[in-house]
Parts: C-alpha cells; structure tokens; sequence
C-alpha cells in the first residue's frame, strides 16, 4: 500500500532523576553528599532511510517515546544518557507541527535528519550540595508527516495514454500495463541511467481526468509527487484523433493549474504516444498543428517540438531520453 501522509506524537525521554545520597565524614560528625546527576533522556531523531518507500508503518505505529535517562548514583555516579530514538521515512517526507502546520523540516537527501525532540536533562545530584532534583521532561509533539517523492522528470497524461508502458521502457521501474484505464494506483519511481554518472528518477503517477481537482479520478491525489520535478512529460495518446488529443492536453494542464501552479509553469517535454499505429500519423499532424497556435499558456512547449514515439515498440524512444537527459 502507498501511504503518503500520517499524524504521529513523538515525546523524548525523560532527564534521570539526581540522587539523594551522603556519606559520613571520619569524625561521624558531617554529612558530606555524595549523590551524582542523572542521565539525559533520548531524543527522537527522524531520518531518512532509502529502504523506505512509504508512510506505511505510520499505519500501524503512531506513538514514539524515547527511553529516560537513568538516575544518578551514591559516590557521585552519574546516571547513564539515554540513546535517541530513529525513525526511518523515506527521502522526501515534509515535517509539519500538526497544530500549526509549519514546516520543520524538510528531509530531501539520503542521510538527512532532524532531532524533532530533544531529551530532558538529568536532575542535580546532591554532590552540588543542594537537594537533589528530578530530570527535566523529554519534550513532545504531535507530528504530520507528508511525503513528495523526489524526481526529476514527472510522466503525466490521462489514463491509458501509455505512461506506464514509458517509464518500463526508459527506466528499471517495471510496472503494471493494461488496456484499460486507472491501471496504475500509485506513483512509481523508476531510475533512467542516461550513462555511468548520470542517473535520473523518473515518477509515473495514476492518470489524470478532467474534474480530477475535483476528486475524480484518482490523479489528484497524486500531484503533489510531481511537485518537485524540474521537467514533466506530457504523454498524449495520438490514436484518439488530432482533436481529441488536443482537448485532453488542454484540460490536464488545466488540472495541473488548479492542483498549483507551479506545475505548469515546468517545462514540459510534449510527447506522442502510440505513433505505431496507423490512424495516428495523420492525427499527428493535427494535432502539431493545433498546438503550434495554441499551446497552453504558460506553459513551455519544450524545445518548441512534440516528440512522436511508440512506448510500445520503442520507436523514437531514444530520442526522447536524450533530450531528458539532456535537459536534466
Ligand atoms: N499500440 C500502442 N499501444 C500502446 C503504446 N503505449 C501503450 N500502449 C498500450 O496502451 C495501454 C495503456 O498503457 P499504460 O502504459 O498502462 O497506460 P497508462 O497511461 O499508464 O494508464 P493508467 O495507468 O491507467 O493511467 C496498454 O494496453 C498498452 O499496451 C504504444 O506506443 N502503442
Ligand atoms: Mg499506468
């Protein structure tokens, strides 16, 4: 299952309590205090872990606590530190303060990490010759975890345009195809290695449909994992006919504006799927035609061009993939 929001509560341990303690002087006749501090309390650490994919396990854990740190001894022992606490999310997970909805952090890298609550300090013992005091209380906090995958080239287009049969072609990502629409039920990542050094993460999100900001569909939902692409490619299906192809570009980029705008100011890659098909070399050219007087406004038909391919065969597939990682 793809979970990609969750509510948890984190608290950080308790400080150990000070220790109460004396010992006698030769003479009998002083008390001298001998009692150590205790130890912190843990912190809880939220970092990233690349084995995660999704908020899943927040499913089925909401509650984390830290262990306390220990109490201090007699003969000035200090109490042992706690160790922190980690929880694992995958790379791309936002922390918001549930209350206030600020971003605390926004963990992008792999190794990323943020100490979201700190553990009490230990209490004073009585060596400070004072009366010995409890550990502070581990802070806490109620936690919304929302995760944005991290991708540098979104696929979008409407259902059963061939984003899936796209990125099983370009990338190691191997996901499900079929004739019908909604196939896909969640964002796919998938590694396009352009050479050597260079490796690009593809994201394949379900289709999308006019009304999608709305709740139709299921694409909505989604969106918001294209977000941080730096370039979308914009699949659409030729065999549909010219116009037909031309008022779905229309209406997806209309949906990707209403979800935010900063999706269609992207570049996007325009790309023409099933070109294998017969019927679809003269819906080409109606649709090129189309589009050359009205592209979408503000959106930047990339390089000025539509890429005509054939996800299924592969045809003009290599083509493509050098633009995008040209581009990225
Ligand atoms: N002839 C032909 N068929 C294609 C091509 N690309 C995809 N298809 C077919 O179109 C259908 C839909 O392909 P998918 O890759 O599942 O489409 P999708 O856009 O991922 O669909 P959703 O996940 O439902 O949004 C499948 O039957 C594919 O085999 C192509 O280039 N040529
Ligand atoms: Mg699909």
């Amino acid at each position: 299952m793809f979970i990609d929001r969750a509510k948890i509560f984190v608290k950080a341990g308790n400080g150990g309590a000070g220790c109460n303690s004396f010992r006698y002087g030769r003479t009998r006749r002083i008390k001298i205090p001998t009692g150590g501090d205790g130890g912190r309390g843990g912190d809880i650490i939220i970092r990233v872990n690349k084995a995660v994919g999704t908020l899943l396990d927040f499913q089925y854990r909401r509650h984390f606590k830290a262990r306390p740190g220990g109490p201090g001894g007699s003969n000035d022992k200090k109490g042992s530190d706690a160790s922190s606490q980690i929880i694992s999310v995958p790379a791309g997970t936002i922390i918001r303060d549930l209350k206030t909805s600020l971003v605390l952090r926004d963990l992008v890298e792999p190794e990323d990490e943020v100490v979201i609550v700190k553990g009490g300090k230990g209490g004073k013992g009585s060596v400070h010759r004072n009366p010995a005091t409890q550990g502070e209380s581990g802070e806490n906090r109620d936690l919304f975890l929302e995760l944005k995958l991290i991708a540098d080239i979104g696929i979008v287009g409407f259902p059963n345009s061939g984003k899936s049969t796209l990125i099983s072609r370009i990338s190691n990502a191997k996901p499900k195809t079929a004739s019908y629409p909604f196939t896909t039920l969640k964002p796919i990542l998938g590694i396009l290695n352009c050479n050597d050094f260079k490796h690009i993460a593809v994201c394949d999100i379900p289709g999308l449909i006019e009304g999608a900001h709305q709740g139709r569909g299921l694409g909505h939902d989604f969106l918001r994992h294209i977000e941080r692409t730096r370039v979308l490619v914009h699949l659409v299906d030729m065999s549909i006919g010219g116009g037909e192809a031309f008022k779905n570009y229309l209406s997806l980029n209309k949906e990707l504006e209403f979800h935010n705008r900063i999706l269609v100011e992207k570049p996007q890659i325009i790309v023409a799927n099933k070109m294998d098909l017969e019927r679809s070399k003269d819906n080409f050219s109606d649709f090129t035609s189309r589009i050359g007087k009205d592209v979408y406004p503000h959106t930047e038909k990339f390089g000025g061009e539509v890429y005509p391919i054939s996800a299924l065969t592969g045809q003009g597939v290599d083509k493509l993939i050098e633009v995008i990682c040209r581009i990225t």
